[in-house]
């Protein structure tokens, strides 16, 4: 039985059920010809969301551009989320960040556009800490292709040097675009690249959200006092394409079987079970979560859809700080 609080456990779960409920009416909200696009997290959902369940409520964010389970996990609501894909003043960045989501008030600190290019300001946000000596840590979440960016090697080197309180967490999702890990890395493990950094490397499987958390718990810790950072590489799969405009990733430059292997290693059935196996819940109480998350994604989309534009006189406020 593992050392977590049932309170902890059902709130992993509900977000997990949350976020896949969430990415599905995205990506349904796109074929209906809405012009948003996401990187669907479905088969990821245990990384980001188990992480940040080991997060306190002033810890900080540093979000990558697959999914939104660093939203989800930090506490943003779904409703503000989808008003702000769809440009609507209600979004948390009033309509105007669309994908780029950032809320400061729960230390999201904005999902990049441009790969890896956040793994130095994570850095900078562990040096900022360190200075106001408050007892705050950063998770910074990249991929795998971003994991060979130039960036990352100067954002971990740099965070080592300075013994910041940055977890730095690779979610490993086996492809980069259209492209397999092992075509563009040196390493089979990218965890093994934290030794050049003197830092802690972990592997760990990322479809098995109880061992993330634990993980991810331990790794905070170890930066929260002051033992610096710690490099996890989460190993799991994304389900769907690249983005809802790849037509190609069911037999096309990756195997059906291997899709569907994967799929039965689904982290949110596979927690779902444990949760049984454990008694934690009962099917009743899992039920209504599911039942819950999906009621709460209808809510949002209507509050989303029902919601105004900004203004054309709003359109260059929140530019620069006044
Ligand atoms: C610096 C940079 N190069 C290229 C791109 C285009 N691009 C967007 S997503 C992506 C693949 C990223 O792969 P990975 O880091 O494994 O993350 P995943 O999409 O698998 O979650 C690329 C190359 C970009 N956004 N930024
Ligand atoms: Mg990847």
């Amino acid at each position: 039985m593992p050392d977590i609080a049932k309170e902890t456990l059902l709130r992993i779960y509900n977000n997990m059920v949350r976020l896949r409920c969430l990415d599905d009416k995205i990506n349904e909200l796109i074929a209906s010809g809405i012009g948003i696009t996401q990187h669907s997290t479905r088969g990821q959902e245990a990384t980001t969301v188990a992480a940040c369940a080991a997060l306190e409520p002033a810890d900080y964010v540093m979000p990558y551009p697959r999914g939104w389970g660093w939203a989800i996990g930090k506490g943003m609501d779904p409703k503000i989320l989808l008003a702000e894909l769809l440009g609507k003043k209600t979004g948390c960045c009033a309509g105007k960040g669309g994908v780029h989501v950032a809320d400061w008030s729960l230390r999201i600190m904005g999902r990049p556009g441009v790969q890896a290019a956040h793994v130095p300001l994570a850095a900078g946000v562990g040096l900022s800490i360190k200075f106001r000596k408050t007892r705050d840590v950063v998770l910074c979440f990249f991929g795998d292709g971003a994991s060979n960016e130039g960036n990352v090697h100067e954002g971990m080197n740099l965070a080592s040097v300075w013994k910041v309180p940055v977890v730095f967490i690779c979610e490993n999702n086996l492809y980069a675009l259209f492209t397999p890990y092992e075509e563009t890395t040196s390493v089979r493990d990218i965890a093994d690249r934290a030794q050049g950094y003197a830092i802690p490397g972990v592997i760990v499987d990322g479809n098995d959200a109880i061992a993330v958390y634990e993980a991810a718990r331990e790794a905070i810790e170890r930066a929260r006092s002051g033992k610096g950072p710690t490099m996890i590489e989460s190993k799991t799969y994304r389900i769907h394409g690249h983005t809802a405009m790849d037509r190609f990733h069911l037999g096309g430059y990756r195997p059906k079987q291997e899709v569907e292997e994967w799929e039965k290693k689904d982290p949110v059935k596979r927690l779902r079970e444990r949760l049984i196996e454990m008694k934690t819940a009962s099917e009743a109480e899992l039920g209504e979560i599911e039942r819950r998350a999906k009621e709460e994604i209808e809510e949002a989309e209507k509050f989303a859809k029902e919601s105004p534009y900004p203004t054309v006189e709003e359109i260059f406020c929140d530019v620069y700080v006044e």
